[in-house]
């Protein structure tokens, strides 16, 4: 599986689900996220999702260091060549993908741990966080709160070098507090009279 939103070498337009009829994205491919198997999309659907909020050109693959370790050598030591600046890797299990990408590109890499049936995600967070010191690998939490913030930092780090991202990261960081503010707002009203 391969999609994306922007240009790229590794998608094909009519992969994307998620492209709107009409005018095609040609925007560079600036994250790219790779899954270990697209068993893990679900869960990751999260991160594709905020990126496509914050308008940030993306790609996605299945790509797997046990599975597929050449075309996981390739992609990694190609990313950069390819304009990605970021990239994201989802694995369950004995989850190693994020650290093998990571050990072949100086992209920073962020790592998000899939749940598993058998040990809940605890397998892939140890796996994906313990890296040893020299080729680091961001973890997220385990899990769908894991893809949206792998989305979010990758946008925070896009962030520092483009303004217009900044604000709509701002502007997100506001829309949530003004949520919470009201949630805080019923739960006063309701426990005022008694519900
Ligand atoms: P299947 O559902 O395809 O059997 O995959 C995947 O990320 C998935 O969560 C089960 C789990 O295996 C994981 N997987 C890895 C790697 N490749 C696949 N952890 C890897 O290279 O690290």
């Amino acid at each position: 599986m391969e999609a994306g939103r922007g240009e790229g070498p590794a998608i094909q337009p009519e992969a994307d689900p998620a492209e709107p009829r009409g005018e095609p994205d040609i925007r560079r491919r600036v994250v790219g996220i790779v899954m270990g198997s697209d068993s893990d999309l679900p869960v990751l659907q999260r991160c594709l999702d905020l990126l496509d909020q914050f308008d940030v050109p993306y790609e996605v693959s299945v790509v797997s260091a046990h599975r597929t370790p050449e075309r996981a050598h390739e992609y990694a030591t190609t990313a950069r060549l390819r304009g990605l600046k970021i990239l994201v890797a989802a694995a369950g299990g004995a989850a190693h993908l994020a650290g093998v990408m990571a050990s072949l590109t100086t992209i920073p890499v962020i790592g998000v741990p899939m749940p598993t049936a058998s040990l809940g995600g605890a397998d892939s967070l140890y796996s994906t966080v313990q890296m040893p010191a020299g080729i680091p690998v961001a973890t997220v939490a385990i899990g769908e709160a894991g893809a949206a913030n792998a989305a979010l930092l990758a946008v925070e780090i896009l962030a520092l070098s483009d303004e217009d991202l900044l604000h709509r990261i701002q502007a997100y960081r506001a829309e949530m507090r003004r949520k919470v503010a009201e949630k805080n707002e019923r739960l006063q009203e309701a426990l005022a009279s008694g519900r």
